[in-house]
């Protein structure tokens, strides 16, 4: 299966050619072509079969999330990206009752509407991915039909007690997530094996549960919050000795993960940073006024959903325009976790995997 992944983004990559330009055109008339796709797709008869019976809204919001996504792959030519998420989209939005004969209906109407608002120029050119995309519509369901990608593997001795913090989150029990965690953690050290070894591969298969249509979005709700609560428990043991260097830790704007971030802003913080840690889906101008403000030497910036990486971009360009000190830029998450060479093409100074990482990327900036 490998290989037919490897064979896909091969041919994607020397196929799919996509001009700034043309790029540029999607986007700037993205929400002209999202609306035309939503009307589209609900006055058709057999819409009701298409989605399983599902709200017209979780169409909408997959296509959204389509567009912006889309914006992303063609303004960044992130077509590994691209070969990568489609089997993921088809495989959760199936197991959320969606026909798989939505897909190719849905990609249709996407080429109609780039064809209606874009110049012919630019409609040629971005209609060749949505063309491969409906030629691919088999291989993508084969594909859709393998492992989730999201699975961190772990020793042995790891799985099982991942196994049983898994099971608290799942039951919503905070009390004997909490008890867990304080047995478990004696030193700085073990909170850094709790978070990378049970906390992280926990709320991995969190999502791949709700990927795969067992739990629900509420749930995933409540396993962030009980793992905040545990956080803020060990938090309050953190060493109070003298920090100095700044760094801020944040999501990028419109990003609604907050936990990975959260952990980095703990590593960092645990390691002797005085670190502002913001959380979730902070708005740019205000993220540049504080950073004009606090002069941090590190600013980490998380990022899970692929659709935001150009917020990123921007994000870290308007910081750049800020010339009077030296920032270091830290990017992460699984939107680069996937593809991580592309933090240089968005201006990033550095990508790291995990949070240990980050620490080991940020000490050299921090005397
Ligand atoms: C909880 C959760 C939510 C919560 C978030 C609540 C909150 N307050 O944070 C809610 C319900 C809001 C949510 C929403 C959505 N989610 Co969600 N979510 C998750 C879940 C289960 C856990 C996220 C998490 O905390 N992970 C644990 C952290 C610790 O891991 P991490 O982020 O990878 O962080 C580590 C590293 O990446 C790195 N790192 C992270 N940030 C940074 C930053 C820097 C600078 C550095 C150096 C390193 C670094 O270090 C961290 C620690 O080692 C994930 C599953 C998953 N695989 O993560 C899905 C997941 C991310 N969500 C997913 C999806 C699809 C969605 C939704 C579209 C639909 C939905 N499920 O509701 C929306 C989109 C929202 C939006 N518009 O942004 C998908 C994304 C798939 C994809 N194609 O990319 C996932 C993977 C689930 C899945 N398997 O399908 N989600």
């Amino acid at each position: 299966m490998k290989e037919k992944v490897d064979d896909l983004i091969r041919e994607a990559k020397e196929t799919l050619v996509v001009s700034p330009n043309s790029a540029r055109h999607y986007e700037e008339k993205k929400d002209f072509m999202l609306e035309f796709v939503n009307q589209e797709m609900s006055k058709r008869p057999d819409i009701i079969k298409l989605l399983g019976g599902n709200p017209l809204q979780m169409m909408h919001d997959n296509h959204r999330n389509h567009v912006n996504f889309m914006v992303n792959v063609f303004k960044y030519s992130l077509f590994e990206m691209l070969v990568k998420i489609v089997p993921w989209v088809y495989k959760s939005y199936h197991n959320h009752d969606f026909s798989y004969d939505y897909f190719p209906v849905e990609l249709n109407t996407w080429k109609k509407a780039v064809k209606k608002f874009l110049p012919n120029i630019s409609a040629s050119e971005i209609n060749r991915t949505y063309d491969w995309l409906i030629d691919k519509h088999d291989v993508m369901i084969e594909l859709s039909k393998e492992q989730s990608h999201f699975v961190i593997p772990l020793e042995r001795k790891w799985q099982e007690k991942k196994g049983k913090f898994l099971s608290y989150l799942l039951e919503g029990n905070s009390e004997a997530a909490l008890k867990f965690a304080k047995k478990l953690i004696k030193s700085y050290e073990d909170i850094e094996y709790f978070h990378l070894k049970i906390v992280q591969p926990s709320l991995y298969d969190v999502g791949n549960l709700w990927e795969a249509g067992k739990i629900s979005v509420a749930e995933e709700h409540l396993a962030t919050a009980i793992v905040g609560r545990v956080m803020a428990n060990i938090y309050k043991d953190f060493p109070k000795n003298k920090k100095t260097a700044k760094a801020i830790v944040t999501s990028a704007p419109n990003e609604l993960h907050e936990l990975g971030g959260r952990i980095v802003a703990d590593f960092l913080e645990i390691d002797g940073w005085d670190v502002y840690y913001l959380g979730a889906n902070v708005p740019e101008q205000e993220l540049v006024r504080l950073i004009k403000k606090t002069k941090p030497k590190i600013l980490a910036i998380s990022v899970t959903m692929p659709f935001n990486i150009e917020k990123a971009e921007i994000l870290i360009s308007s910081v750049r325009e800020l010339k009077d000190f030296n920032l270091k830029i830290i990017i992460g998450g699984i939107a680069f976790n996937i593809i991580p060479e592309i933090y240089k093409t968005i201006g990033a100074d550095f990508y790291a995997p995990d949070a240990k990482k980050a620490v080991e990327i940020a000490k050299q900036f921090k005397n």
